[in-house]
């Protein structure tokens, strides 16, 4: 069925978690609904806020705009304005917005009678967030251990609480995290080098175009190369878990460093370099 078709079809009232029929309406290509609502709220006044905030500031180069966390002194309070109370208000907006967005993902999955995949993967995006500006925060007792929002001191945050603890790279959930997001790109690359060769075959000598291979064909390569096949269904699952396991090692790495581990990392390793086996 054609996309435009299909979506006359689809549109109908129905589905929502919230609201009834108050917002069940689309606007051009986009569903709206409460969640709709509350997301464009959000991200409205988040921004809105940012940029205040950076009138403020010293600058409008948009590389070194950054708005900054309360100082550690402020422990869980809430701050003024000017010295972090922007920061406070910013990050409810922006937890406001994501999950907005995932629960309008979740109403249009059930008006599509489709499964909650895509808004249950995006909520791991937003546990890693979670985990940055608010779990890890709350646990060492200051809001000031959140990162700050700007382009590049976003990464100097990156780069100063990697070295606070001597050398991240020793972190073992850190290395594991690391490993899914390269095994994710190496599966990605694969897939969609193999879908594409079955399925977009270059054309015949005499210019008519090739056969469209059959599943058959991409299962045998990978029995013939590496002696399994997962499947054509079984890849996808494949990528959803390596895509949610990097997201979900990311972020006990961070909740870990500082609550948990207060030494430099290499540390951590003693035990393992202590086995007896190894004497
Ligand atoms: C391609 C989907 C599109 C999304 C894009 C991002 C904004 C910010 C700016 C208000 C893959 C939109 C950007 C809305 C607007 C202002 C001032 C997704 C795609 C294009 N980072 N990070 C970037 C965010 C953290 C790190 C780029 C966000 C943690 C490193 C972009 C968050 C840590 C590097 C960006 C976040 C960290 C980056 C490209 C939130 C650990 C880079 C992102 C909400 C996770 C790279 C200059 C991208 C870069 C980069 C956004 C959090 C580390 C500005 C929104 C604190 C080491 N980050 N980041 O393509 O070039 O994502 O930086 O948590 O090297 Mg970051
Ligand atoms: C948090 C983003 C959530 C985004 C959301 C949506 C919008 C809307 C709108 C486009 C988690 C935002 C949407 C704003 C946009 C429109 C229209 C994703 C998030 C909800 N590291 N490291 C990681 C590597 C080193 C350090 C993670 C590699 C050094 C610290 C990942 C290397 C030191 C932290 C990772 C390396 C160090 C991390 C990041 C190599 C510095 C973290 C991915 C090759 C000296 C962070 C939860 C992630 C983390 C993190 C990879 C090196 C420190 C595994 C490959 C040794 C302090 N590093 N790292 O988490 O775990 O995405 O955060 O050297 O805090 Mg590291
Ligand atoms: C996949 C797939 C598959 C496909 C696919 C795909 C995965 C089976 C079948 C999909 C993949 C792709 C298309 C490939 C490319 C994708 C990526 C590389 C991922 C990254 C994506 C992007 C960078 C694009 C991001 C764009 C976004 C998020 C759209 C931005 C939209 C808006 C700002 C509007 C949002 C809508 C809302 C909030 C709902 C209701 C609101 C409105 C309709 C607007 C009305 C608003 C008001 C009246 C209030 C005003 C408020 C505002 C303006 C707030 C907004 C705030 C701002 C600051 C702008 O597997 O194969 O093929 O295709």
């Amino acid at each position: 069925m054609a996309l435009l078709s299909f979506e006359r079809k689809y549109r109908v009232r129905g589905g929502t978690l919230l609201g009834g029929d108050l917002f069940d309406f689309w606007v051009g290509p986009f569903y709206v609904g409460f969640f709709g609502v509350t997301t464009a709220f959000f991200a409205a006044l988040g921004t809105l806020l940012i940029l205040y905030d950076a009138s403020l500031g010293p600058t409008w180069n948009p590389w070194l705009i950054s708005i900054e966390p309360p100082d550690l002194s402020y422990g869980l309070a809430l701050a003024p304005l000017r010295e972090g109370g922007f920061w406070q208000i910013i990050t409810i907006c922006a937890i406001g917005a994501f999950v907005s967005w995932a629960l309008r993902e979740v109403e249009i999955c059930r008006k599509l009678g489709i499964g909650y995949h895509i808004p249950v993967a995006f909520g791991v995006a937003i546990f890693a967030y979670i985990s940055l500006v608010v779990i890890r925060p709350i646990w060492l007792g200051a809001w000031g251990h959140g990162f700050p929002y700007g382009i590049f001191s976003h990464l100097d945050w990156v780069s100063n609480t990697g070295y606070q603890y001597l050398h991240f790279h020793y972190n073992p959930a850190h290395m594991l995290a690391v490993s899914f997001f390269f095994t994710t790109t190496l599966a990605l690359s694969l897939h969609g080098a193999l879908v594409l060769s079955a399925v977009n075959p270059a054309r015949n000598r005499d210019g008519s175009l090739g056969e469209v291979k059959t599943p058959e064909y991409e299962d045998s390569f990978f029995r013939d190369t590496i002696g399994y096949s997962v499947g054509t269904l079984g890849i996808h699952r494949v990528g959803l878990f390596l895509a949610l396991s990097a997201g979900f090692w990311s972020a006990v790495c961070i909740i870990i460093s500082g609550p948990l581990w207060t030494r430099g990392w290499p540390e951590w390793w003693t035990w393992w370099l202590d086995l007896p086996i190894w004497s």
